[in-house]
């Protein structure tokens, strides 16, 4: 067959989400004169930011670093006000951005894109909406994020609850008022981490069920002075290319060390300058804190006794604390986490010793109790990295359905493309660093990669580019290869997609940065390697 490119679709590239991705996406394809429409299901921009609006939701990268680059101006005119944004901070950044650079016609919001098939006749992918409307486009870019489909377990007797129910990444966006209310908050990650002392301060009475205990470390979140805005201000391109050589793509202070080339005070003081500062660079205190279990054990340890003192009642202390491997599921940061199992209105409930059996009209039911509940929060994370790719019906050659090739587990090319799915892109997708970095500079990374391929081909005369299969089963093997030489593996992770009943178990993001940036360079710099170009 001989292909002929359509030769008007309706866009050059229709880009599915308007969070972080999409609007930056949008905004470059823009730039370089193409035709590119956003679809976005929530009623408003902001993706991740839009959604996860439920109490003490903020980043945890610091807010100056959790930010485009692509425009100092923008840079340079938007105040942060603390150290680690609230949501609502986030959310009005990215209202401004879509406003600042005229976005807005081109995101059609309150549409789900539910099918996405490439037609290989007219060379052009055609995209059916929630609307009932059908388009078609020359490019298709998945911008949905990584951790934006939610993960609602199944529970016998889930609809027959009488009160209010919540997930943390569905939050109303009215607010839920909790004041003498019993609530039952389930799961212990990161939105439950933020969240918990916040409804506990509201609750008559708070149930945290907790399947797993976790790490967490102090935020230290504060405001941010000017003196301090100005300074990273006026410097804005040393911070961005010095956070672009670290390991995670932020400042995170690494060190290439290993934990064992100091003597012991030595370590205990990097440790409690780090538990001082705050925030995820705690792991960065040494190079091999995750590659290696007794290097771990010694920054475990120091956390342990840490939550330990924190707790009154030696036997909760006990059940909050994690045995497992630090940072081997993402390490947290919180503001007061652990105090609030001190306080009177809230009970900690382990349910890895006693599992939720059923949930009934006026609370749950566990193996060994019943407990009256008038709301219930499920804090439950996320079908991460794959959910919201695979809740598309994406078909690429031959009607290939991207559910079918992925069934045990992403393959891609790079994180950004997949074989057998030409002109189809993804943002921060399986396989690339995404979830392991600050997110914001590898969307950018990737736009600006995505877009430069776009250029090339244009300026081959070129119009359709797909990631060969041998390329890509070397990446998979290579993504594989460098995680399973770490600790990462060895916990019940969403990396892992092991928060998923049933979903494979794959280490899903790719573990170098900033290697892969090289990589990905070298890649374009030799014409696009490991890329059928025509
Ligand atoms: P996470 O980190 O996936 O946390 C989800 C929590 O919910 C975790 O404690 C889970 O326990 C628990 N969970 C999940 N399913 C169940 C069921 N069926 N029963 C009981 N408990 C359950 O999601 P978050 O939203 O907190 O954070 C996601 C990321 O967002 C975070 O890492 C930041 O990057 C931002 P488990 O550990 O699986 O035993």
């Amino acid at each position: 067959m001989n292909p002929t490119p359509s030769p008007s679709p309706d866009f050059d590239v229709v880009i599915v989400g308007a969070g972080f991705a999409g609007l930056c996406m949008l905004h470059r394809m823009r730039g370089m004169g193409l035709r590119a429409r956003v679809f976005e299901a929530g009623s408003g921009v902001g993706g991740t930011w839009f959604w996860n609006r439920y109490p003490g939701a903020r980043c945890d990268v610091e807010s100056m670093e959790y930010s485009y680059q692509f425009s100092h101006e923008l840079e340079q005119e938007w105040r942060w006000t603390e150290r680690y944004s609230p949501q609502p901070e986030i959310l009005s950044y990215l209202n401004h951005v879509a406003d600042r650079f005229d976005l807005r016609d081109g995101i059609q919001l309150s549409t789900r894109v539910e099918s996405a098939v490439y037609d290989e006749s007219r060379c052009v992918w055609n995209v059916s909406t929630s609307d009932g409307r059908a388009y078609s486009a020359h490019y298709f870019v998945m911008a949905t994020g990584c951790l934006s489909s939610t993960n609602m377990p199944k529970i016998a007797g889930m609809e027959s609850f009488g009160g209010g129910t919540y997930h943390t990444g569905q939050w109303p966006h009215e607010g839920v008022d909790f004041t003498g209310l019993r609530v039952g908050v389930i799961g212990t990650g990161s939105s439950a981490i933020q969240s918990i002392p916040i409804i506990a301060k509201e609750a008559a009475h708070l149930f945290v069920f907790q399947r797993t205990p976790n790490f967490s470390v102090p935020a230290a979140n504060r405001p941010l002075g000017d003196e301090e805005v100005a300074r990273v201000k006026s410097n804005y391109g040393d911070l961005r290319r010095m956070a672009a050589t670290m390991g995670f793509g932020f400042n995170t202070r690494s060190s290439e060390q290993s934990a064992f080339e100091v003597s012991d005070e030595e370590r205990l003081a990097e440790y409690e300058a780090r538990w001082e500062m705050g925030g995820l660079p705690f792991l960065g205190a040494y190079g091999d804190l995750i590659l290696d279990e007794k290097a771990n054990a010694t920054a475990a340890d120091f956390v342990r006794k840490k939550i330990r003192a924190l707790i009154r009642d030696q036997a909760v202390a006990d059940k909050l604390n994690p045995t497992s491997i630090l940072g081997c599921k993402r390490l947290c940061a919180d503001s007061g986490y652990f105090e609030t199992f001190n306080r009177p209105n809230v009970t900690l409930v382990d349910i890895a010793q006693a599992p939720i059996e059923e949930i009934t009209p006026k609370g749950l039911r566990t193996e060994s109790d019943k407990y009256e509940l008038d709301a219930l929060v499920f804090a439950t994370g996320f079908d991460a990295m794959t959910g919201a790719l695979l809740a598309v019906d994406i078909r690429g050659k031959n009607g290939l359905s991207l559910r079918k090739k992925w069934e045990a587990g992403p393959r891609t090319y790079l994180g950004v493309a997949t074989a057998d799915f030409p002109n189809f892109f993804m943002i921060t997708g399986p396989g690339s660093p995404s979830v392991l970095t600050n997110m914001v500079p590898s969307i950018e990374q990737h736009v600006n990669w995505i877009a430069d391929l776009f250029a090339h081909l244009q300026s081959q005369g070129q119009t359709v580019v797909e990631a060969e299969v041998e390329a890509e089963n070397a990446w998979v093997s290579h993504v594989n290869d460098v995680a399973s030489a770490t600790l990462y593996p060895g916990c019940n992770s969403w990396y892992l997609g092991a928060n998923v009943p049933g979903k494979p178990r794959v280490f899903m993001p790719y573990l170098g940065f900033p290697e892969y940036v090289v990589k990905a360079n070298d890649v374009a710099a030799k014409g696009y390697e490991g890329f059928a170009l025509g």
